[in-house]
């Protein structure tokens, strides 16, 4: 048999067995780096507000735990803000019900605008204020009741890409009614364990669990101030990631959440990582250089930054800069697959995994 009839043969009795080897004009199994569809991305915030206002007319939230939502829609990737999380802002009207549901993806909500909102967490009823950090991990029931006066908005973020991709996606609406009764001590974890420092010697939680759901805003702006006291930063000037504070480490084992601010004069070095992150100006103006492009941003703008790219922030105001940022570090770090690198004065460190 000629050579290439052989091979012929051998890739269709492979075929019937579900085999392959490698073709010739296969993609190849490695790449020296990685190699992300995802597009680094700014979405203003002078865009979105118009566009909330319209999907808030032209929407209504229906029944089974719907939500209305503006999806940051990658327009690299065919799902998702990034390829591991989804980023959407919530819209609720004063009057409204999000009705209760669970899913495993966990997300989180952080307040943008507005007061009088409620969100319940499996049977634990918070309040939301701006700045407030509210966690719905995986599997907690969760609604929301507006009874303020004005629309409010929030940035939700659900690590759906990366839950889809796993092929682990559970949803469940609430079925006794739209909302979940509420317990008795309303905020019972931030009582319970929101110090960080301090915590009754009877409150219980489980192992692996962080216990606490809700990261109100007035403390984490205080503790960004305590923060401006330590050494600058050469990357990130003054950062803090949201911790679990019964066992340290980040506040949920796939999300890392952290808080920034970048002073007046403030120029970073570049940084590059695996995984995906998306920052959300809270305050103030500056710019970002991702891989050589410049990005200008200021309050409500969300950048989003693919895998990989170099990264580095600056402020050349005269006011703070400060923003919100969410990544996929604890995911990856926990698969080990977590890698970055710094642009550091003496040239390039790198850094395996360096948690
Ligand atoms: O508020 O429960 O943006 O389930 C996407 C899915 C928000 C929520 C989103 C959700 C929610
Ligand atoms: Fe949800």
């Amino acid at each position: 048999m000629a050579d290439g009839d052989a091979r012929r043969a051998l890739k269709e009795d492979l075929a019937r067995f579900n085999c392959r080897v490698h073709q010739p004009d296969d993609p190849p199994l490695f790449t020296r780096e990685p190699r992300s569809d995802m597009q680094t991305v700014l979405w203003c915030w002078n865009d979105l507000m118009p566009l909330l206002e319209r999907v808030g007319e032209a929407i209504r939230i229906g029944s089974g735990g719907q939500r209305r939502t503006l999806r940051l829609a990658n327009p690299g990737l065919p799902f998702g803000t990034t390829h591991t999380f989804w980023a959407s802002i919530q819209y609720i009207l004063p009057g409204e019900v999000a009705e209760a549901h669970r899913h495993t993806a966990n997300a989180f909500r952080f307040i943008l605008r507005g007061t009088g909102c409620s969100t319940t967490v499996d049977g634990e009823c918070y309040e939301m204020n701006e700045g407030d950090l509210v966690l719905t991990p995986s599997m907690a029931w969760h609604d929301h009741v507006h009874r303020g006066a004005e629309p409010m908005i929030w940035l939700d973020v659900l690590d759906i890409s990366l839950s889809r991709s796993l092929h682990a996606t559970f949803f469940e609406p609430y079925d006794q009614g739209e909302m979940q009764p509420v317990g008795a001590v309303p905020e019972f974890s931030y009582r319970a364990f929101g110090s960080g420092t301090l915590r009754s010697p009877r409150a219980r939680h489980r192992p692996g669990i962080n216990p606490l759901l809700a990261y109100p805003w007035p403390a984490a702006e205080e503790a960004l101030e305590r923060a401006e006291g330590l050494e600058r930063d050469p990357w990130d000037d003054v950062i803090l990631e949201y911790q679990n504070p019964v066992e340290g480490g980040p506040a949920m084992k796939t999300l890392g959440t952290q808080l920034q601010k970048l002073r007046p004069g403030f120029h970073g070095r570049a940084r590059r990582h695996t995984g995906s992150k998306l920052y959300c100006v809270l305050r103030g103006h500056g710019y970002s250089e991702v891989d050589g492009q410049r990005y200008d941003w200021g309050p409500g703008d969300f950048l989003a930054v693919k895998p990989w790219a170099w990264h580095a922030h600056h402020n050349d105001s005269s006011e703070d800069a400060v923003l919100f940022v969410v990544d996929d570090a604890p995911a990856l770090r926990a698969l080990g697959y977590y890698r970055e690198e710094f642009q550091a004065d003496e040239g390039l460190r790198a850094d395996g995994d360096n948690q």
